[in-house]
């Protein structure tokens, strides 16, 4: 085998390790909605749901979206990220706003719950109880997004970019961002359902990172390096 052939294979299987990763695109990890019914309790689960909803009746039912994904195989600038959410239904014109958890809330554990005991009562964020309602704690950052429903339209729905979210993302340490996303307009009855990684992962909620690079998985770095090793081995014993 030529050496400049040898180069040439190598660079294609270099290249194709960094050219794959531009943009990043992370589907949750973790998904589920925080009931405060006055007519239920704020200690039911709906982890394993096909679907989570935004409503709110004042003083009579509060749904909270509540949503992570895993930062870990990420890396480089996360600035202009946006959330997006697949609407399977929607009732009500309305602004769903979406704010942060912070690091460290609950003592360092309140970002690694478990999505099928995670509820009202025990969430990062809110204080426990408040039937039909909801109390934000210190853990809960400012609105960090909005994204604007139209009443009966299903379909994506999307953030835009904010520096407030680069700054929330650009403040993470523990590879870890979630969010909770709710409705806070005029009372009267808002809903808006969504899809759950339990009904179709493509179809959970989104973070797109336009400029982050994904780290490789061992795997794939394993793959090409083999590749690489594989074609040493070919030239030298041309060479000889
Ligand atoms: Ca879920
Ligand atoms: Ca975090």
């Amino acid at each position: 085998m030529k050496k400049t052939l040898l180069l040439a294979s190598a660079g294609i299987l270099l290249g194709g390790m960094t050219v794959a990763q531009a943009q990043v695109t992370l589907l949750v990890s973790a998904d589920t909605y925080l009931v405060n019914d006055f007519d239920a309790d704020a200690s039911l689960a709906h982890g394993t749901d096909t679907s989570m909803e935004i409503r709110s009746l004042r003083d009579r039912r509060m749904h909270i979206l509540y949503f992570r994904f895993d930062l870990s195989g990420v890396t480089g600038d996360l600035s202009d990220a946006t959330i997006s959410l697949n609407a399977t239904s929607s009732k009500k014109n309305g602004t769903v706003q979406f704010h942060g958890i912070l690091d460290g809330a609950l003592g360092g554990q309140g970002e690694n719950w478990d999505e099928s005991t995670l509820v009202y009562n025990n969430a990062a964020g809110f204080s426990p109880t408040y039937p039909g309602q909801y109390v934000a704690t210190s853990d809960l950052s400012a609105i960090l997004a909005t994204v604007d429903m139209s009443d009966g339209a299903p379909g994506l729905y999307s953030t835009t970019a904010t520096t407030t979210m680069d700054d929330f993302l650009a403040a993470d340490t523990n590879g870890m961002v979630t969010f909770a996303a709710l409705y806070t307009g005029p009372n009267g009855n808002a809903r808006y359902v969504f899809s759950t990684k339990e009904a179709d992962a493509a179809l959970s909620a989104q973070l797109n990172l336009p400029y982050a690079t994904a780290v490789p998985e061992p795997a794939t770095v394993a793959f090409f390096l083999g590749g690489f090793s594989l074609l040493l081995v070919l030239y030298r014993r041309r060479s000889r």
